[in-house]
């Protein structure tokens, strides 16, 4: 596996000099290219470290609820940490390349529905390479992302603590071979490349060492994985995952009439409280527009135990997503 830095634009040192539209170009034309992109230093150390502790105490409440995290391989998970319990998510959504970047992708009715956090725990594995859902047809088709997926670390990652991997410029491939598609429907896409193919993607993938403050934006699609932990050094390393999708995206909900609706559990929403609504509505109100979220108590303080409704079938089984059927 090769280290091999992504293509980056700087924040800090373009910030302040009026060319926020540049910077947000040079985002979208690499984004496009690579299917990810890095941000660095886009947000203080300090922020990092708080949203690390807020999201290590969550996580635990979380993993001592039946149902409230799901798992992603052996002692890897995923929760959707409250956002009202961890503010840092203010400044990533405001963040101003991801709210420019967004409407410059998606159009101004952009919607950010996920807010999510990974963690591998000592002892998980490589994950199987893969996308996170099968290209839909509008990206098929036209080759139009409809959906970013921003990752931020909220450690510095060391080599064998469990690094994410990724495969540059794989995003548009054709994935008709890939395993775990509608098995229905022929012309169905997949999310895990097989036997050959998956291996020349292990040999393109590249390390990636997330750093406090830093954060990534990636297509879905592109090709990527976590990879093993072969360490304890007694920490979590929490992996924030927040998600935007264009008006018209798919593979999340079938339309934005779905996406509007309050009924099916398994639509990716941001959960709040009324109190937190009221409190967006009054400081934050353009964030408020842009949030796919159901209301699910009144206060903050009464807000239910953690549930995880949406799971990835293929990553549960380990690194094997094709064991049950063998
Ligand atoms: O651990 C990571 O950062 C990647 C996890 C991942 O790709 C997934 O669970 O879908
Ligand atoms: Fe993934």
């Amino acid at each position: 596996m090769h280290a091999v830095s992504p293509s980056s634009t700087t924040f800090a040192d373009r910030a302040g000099d009026g060319s926020l539209d540049a910077t947000v170009a040079d985002l979208y034309d690499t984004l496009y290219r690579d299917g990810i992109v890095a941000v660095r230093n886009g947000l203080p150390v300090e922020w990092a470290d708080r949203l690390n502790h807020d999201i290590s105490q969550e996580f635990l409440r979380a993993l001592f609820v039946p149902g409230g995290t799901a798992a992603r391989g052996y002692n890897r998970f995923y929760f959707e940490p409250y956002v009202e319990l961890t503010p840092g998510f203010l400044d990533l959504a405001e963040h101003p390349l991801v709210t420019a970047l967004s409407r410059r992708l998606f159009g101004d009715d952009y919607r950010l529905l996920e807010w999510g956090a990974d963690l591998p725990l000592p002892g998980a594995e490589d994950q199987w390479p893969h996308r996170d859902f099968p290209m839909n047809a509008a990206t098929k088709k036209h080759r139009r992302l409809t959906s970013i997926a921003i990752n931020a670390s909220c450690i510095d990652v060391a080599p064998n603590n469990a690094p994410f991997q990724v495969a540059k410029g794989t995003h548009f491939d054709d994935g008709s071979k890939f395993f775990g598609g509608d098995d229905a429907d022929p012309d169905a896409e997949g999310m895990f490349p097989l036997d050959e193919a998956r291996r020349g993607y292990e040999q393109r993938m590249e390390t990636l060492l997330g750093a406090r403050g830093n954060f990534s934006i990636r297509s879905a699609l592109t090709i990527h994985g976590g990879s093993a932990s072969e360490t304890n050094n007694s920490r979590l390393r929490p992996t924030i995952v927040m998600s935007v999708v264009s008006p018209d995206d798919d593979n999340w909900v079938s339309g934005p009439e779905e996406l509007a609706s309050r009924n099916d559990q398994h639509i990716p929403r941001v959960r709040i409280s009324e109190e937190y609504r009221d409190r967006l509505a009054e400081h934050h109100p353009d964030l408020l527009q842009h949030l796919s979220y159901e209301i699910v108590a009144r206060t903050t303080a009464e807000l239910p135990p953690y549930h995880t409704y949406h799971t990835l079938e293929g990553l549960i089984m380990g690194n094997d997503p094709q064991a049950g059927r063998r």
